[in-house]
């Protein structure tokens, strides 16, 4: 039970102290890719012994957390089961105690997508060690708000030696789940338990965070056609103040059960919305008409969108 609640105090007291550093990771992310810089511990030569600490780029640390070359002597080897694609390096514990490794991910670029309870993440690592030492590791994101304070927590792991059956070897761990509304930062955080002998043997590698987004995006603008061509030419500008709408029901007005925005300065709009048809229309500002074609009824597929533009030219 000690030992549980040594690890507990680790996750959650730590991560502030490290503030500086991380507020120099990414600035923006993408749907569909892995978003965890340097996942594999790649971007710089790993220690070939056990007593030199070699840190990751891109991570920041806790005690003696590091990365090894595969083929030190009593570590993994290229051979050792694990990942096909494992490159050089992996990540270590160090010598003996608990440590961690953390990366913030900025995700404030998804905001209004993750806010709505659309986007989901998908996390996957492989986590080992070493014949039968129970030294084991974990990996947590830590979803944080816009000053980094903590929201909530999932993990994968920790592989135990139990798990690998007191055979040194890397096994995949994954989980799928959706990111908490509020969410700015994901904290991922590689954290290795020590548990016995005179070193931290928890190993980790080919980590991954992907990112996917559930939600349709419908966009556009409404601008002034001043000389009636159909198209925002020149210097004609947008109209700022309309009210664009979902014509849930395909009937030509607004209802009040139906969806509507209005146009920013630039006459700029957007709708946040689940995959599916959709008629937009806008109502035509007083003394105006509309020089384009009313879109007509369209799909929006999960994660795509969907542009429009409405013309509107001076009676
Ligand atoms: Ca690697
Ligand atoms: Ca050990
Ligand atoms: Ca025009
Ligand atoms: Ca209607």
């Amino acid at each position: 039970m000690q030992r549980i609640s040594t690890r507990k105090s680790s996750r959650t007291s730590a991560p502030a102290m490290f503030e500086t550093l991380e507020s120099r990771q990414l600035m923006s992310v993408s749907f569909g890719t892995n978003v965890i810089q340097n996942p594999g511990g790649e971007a710089n030569a790993g220690a070939s012994n056990s007593s030199t600490v070699v840190r990751p780029l891109n991570w920041t640390f806790n005690s003696n957390a590091g990365i090894v070359k595969y083929g030190t002597p009593n570590y993994p080897t290229s051979t050792t089961p694990g990942p096909t694609n494992r490159g050089a390096n992996f990540f270590v514990g160090g010598n003996n105690q608990d440590s961690d490794l953390f990366q913030s991910v900025d995700i404030s670029n998804i905001a209004p997508y993750v806010d709505k309870g659309g986007v989901s993440f998908n996390l996957s690592a492989w986590l080992g060690g070493h014949l039968t030492d129970n030294d084991q590791a974990s990996v947590f994101l830590n979803f944080q708000n816009s000053g980094k304070g903590f929201i909530s927590q999932v993990s994968v792991g920790p592989v135990t030696a139990a798990n690998r059956g007191n055979v040194t070897k890397f096994l995949q761990r994954s989980l799928t789940g959706n990111i908490p509304a509020n969410t700015r930062f994901i904290q991922v955080q590689i954290h290795f338990d020590y548990q016995t002998g005179v070193y931290n043997d928890s190993y980790a590698d080919n980590l991954s965070l992907v990112l996917t987004n559930n939600l349709s995006t419908i966009t556009g603008n409404v601008f002034n056609d001043l000389d009636g061509s159909k198209a925002q030419n020149g210097a004609e500008k947008g109209i700022g103040g309309v009210t664009v709408y979902l014509d849930f029901n395909n009937n030509g007005q607004f209802d009040s059960f139906e969806l509507k925005t209005t146009t920013d300065s630039n006459g700029k709009f957007t709708f946040i919305v689940p995959f599916g048809t959709y008629t937009v229309r806008q109502i035509i500002p007083a003394n105006f008409h509309m020089t384009t074609t009313q879109p007509g009824t369209f799909t929006v597929a999960k994660g795509a969108t969907k542009s429009l533009t409405f013309g509107d030219k001076h009676n």
